[in-house]
């Protein structure tokens, strides 16, 4: 059984609870702007986040919950030039601190460099939305702490499909069997374990009702001092949040 030293981290749900309160409040934003009576609501964007992406997610808005919308301009390119205004939109929600971390993941980052493991992403989000996160939650030098930021575009399948994982362990140079994933959702983690790597879940009010099968563990946050976390499936041992002495153990189990 190979030794634990690499982890990938999800960003959207996992590093921060960014959905409800963040994209969908964007997306609303860009579509006041561009004159459309669109406004999803949390649960409408809770069906739509079905779809990964935030171009797809427009298009699937489009296909499948409005009756024949029509419009002069090819509706792929539509929905880009609607995406690239959301993306303005959130990246000033980052920029004004508008997004939180969530609980334990700066102690867990800040562990895990001070043990030397090696850290990477691997999310569908916008890649300039992941660099703003870090910037403003650990400032600007924290981009480097990850050897790879695989992100949006760069691959041609998004999740539930594996590769941005894939794609991330190859940039890393770094195999399945050393690596643990964190992610939040079920589109998430089939795209991981599609990519052969053993996952430790954190639910968000979007996805505690996912399913995990054969997850290293499902819990409902990684815990901090004074905050233990919930474990709702796989063990935790005498652990009551996720520290690196926790990652190994758990890693030990699987
Ligand atoms: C979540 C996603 C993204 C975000 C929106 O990504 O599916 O599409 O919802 O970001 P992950 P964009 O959980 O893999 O981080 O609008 O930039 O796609
Ligand atoms: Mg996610």
């Amino acid at each position: 059984m190979s030794k634990l030293t690499t982890l990938l981290f999800d960003v959207d749900g996992t590093l921060a609870d960014t959905e409800a309160a963040g994209h969908r409040v964007a997306f609303n934003k860009a579509f006041a702007e561009a004159g459309l009576d669109w406004n999803w609501s949390k649960e409408t964007y809770g069906e739509l986040l079905a779809v990964t992406g935030g171009k797809e997610r427009i298009k699937f808005f489009i296909d499948d919950f409005l009756e024949d919308f029509t419009i002069d301009q090819e509706i792929t390119e539509f929905a880009a030039s609607l995406h690239q205004r959301k993306t303005h939109y959130y990246l000033e929600m980052l920029q004004q601190g508008e997004i939180p971390l969530r609980t334990g993941v700066k102690r867990l980052i800040n562990e895990a460099r001070a043990a030397g493991l090696r850290m990477g992403i691997a999310t569908t989000t916008t890649p300039a939305n992941v660099t703003y996160l870090l910037s403003s939650m650990f400032g600007e030098e924290s981009i480097a702490w990850f050897e790879v930021i695989a992100a949006g575009d760069i691959v041609p399948a998004k999740k539930p499909a594996p590769d941005i994982f894939q794609y991330a362990m190859q940039e890393m140079k770094v195999s399945a069997e050393e690596t643990m994933a964190f992610e939040d959702s079920a589109n998430g983690f089939l795209s991981s374990t599609g990519a052969g790597l053993s996952t430790l879940v954190t639910v968000n009010d979007y996805t505690a009702n996912d399913t995990f099968n054969d997850a290293l563990a499902v819990l409902d946050q990684l815990g901090d001092e004074g905050q233990p976390f919930k474990v709702l499936q796989g063990a935790s041992g005498e652990h009551t949040m996720v520290d690196v002495d926790y990652l190994h153990w758990l890693f030990a189990q699987r």
